[in-house]
């Protein structure tokens, strides 16, 4: 099902300031960044230098909106891990095996994410309390 732990995403008040402090304390770059508004989000996807392709990211996530998860996702807990992102090949087959097991989708059809991924979430109290992201990556992605 799982080929690979595609991100960690971790949820920030202000994007320059954490791409600031990943890249001045663990020397993180910037391999893209976007405006998601269907999510809400101003996100950064950063890497290890030296690692070109394929490997984990880190994603951090920033609200575009009042009213959007990153906003109440801090507003609650603060900054910090909000999800955990597994890389799939077929995101509709790997809905359908998780909805098979009883765990609840959290969209009907999958959506938008990072750079044309085709993604849908897990409802954190059916993963051990970590909200999963299941991300198809585009065809030209990896
Ligand atoms: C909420 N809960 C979480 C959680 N968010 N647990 C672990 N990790 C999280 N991130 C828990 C709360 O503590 C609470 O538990 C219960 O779930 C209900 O929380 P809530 O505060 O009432 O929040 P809801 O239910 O309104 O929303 C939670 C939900 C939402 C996961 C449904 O955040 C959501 O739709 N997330 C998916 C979309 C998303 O995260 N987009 C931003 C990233 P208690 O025990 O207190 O009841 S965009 C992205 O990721 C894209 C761009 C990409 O990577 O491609």
């Amino acid at each position: 099902l799982v080929t690979a732990i595609d991100h960690v995403g971790i949820a920030v008040p202000d994007l320059d300031e954490a791409i600031a402090f990943q890249r001045d304390t663990f020397g993180l770059v910037v391999a893209h960044s976007e405006e998601n508004a269907e999510q809400g989000v101003r996100e950064a996807m950063l890497r290890a230098p030296g690692d070109e392709t394929g490997a984990t990211q880190v994603q951090l996530l920033a609200p575009l909106r009042e009213d959007s998860t990153i906003a109440k996702f801090l507003d609650k807990n603060g900054p910090g891990l909000q999800q955990l992102a597994y890389r799939v090949t077929d995101v509709e087959a790997a809905m359908e095996a998780l909805r098979a097991k009883g765990l609840r989708l959290l969209y009907d059809q999958p959506r938008r994410g990072t750079a044309d991924s085709r993604i849908n979430f897990v409802h954190p109290k059916d993963a051990g309390g970590v909200l999963v992201e299941l991300v198809e990556p585009a065809p030209h992605a990896h």
